[in-house]
């Protein structure tokens, strides 16, 4: 169900429980900043998500309240786990989902990391 991202930040979301460990998740990386695991439904061979340790709902939410140090301690994060993950060659995709329009189903702030085929037309 997509979520509203103008919200409060719910601390029950799925992803602050995989960030507290209360749920299973297949982590790929972690640092001080971001916690990265495998998409539990797939949608490339490679399908990672990545997430601010921080308590923000959308890309919005991060961009407005999120310190210096956060967004580029985020930022390398994606970078990082793309490149370990051998996305960089021959291409990845960067996605981030927004709010209601855009289908956005977990009010926690991830980017997807697709990758291992061939991607198609970003919107297809
Ligand atoms: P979005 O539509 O951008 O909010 O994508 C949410 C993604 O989260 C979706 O691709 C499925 C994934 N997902 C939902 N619940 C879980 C979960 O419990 N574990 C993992 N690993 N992924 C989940």
């Amino acid at each position: 169900m997509p979520i509203d991202a103008t919200l409060p930040y719910d601390d029950q979301n799925i992803f602050a429980k995989i960030l507290r460990d209360e749920i299973p998740s297949r982590r790929v990386y972690e640092d001080e900043w971001a916690v990265a695991f495998h998409d539990i439904a797939p949608h490339a061979p490679t399908h990672i998500l990545v997430i601010p340790r921080g308590p923000y709902v959308s890309w919005d939410d991060f961009a407005a309240r999120a310190s210096e140090a956060e967004i580029a301690g985020f930022v390398r994060a994606v970078g990082h786990v793309a490149r370990e993950a051998g996305a960089v060659e021959p291409g990845y995709r960067l996605l981030a989902n927004i709010g209601p329009d855009a289908g956005q189903e977990v009010p926690h702030l991830h980017v997807h990391i697709l990758a291992g085929k061939p991607l198609g037309p970003m919107l297809a």
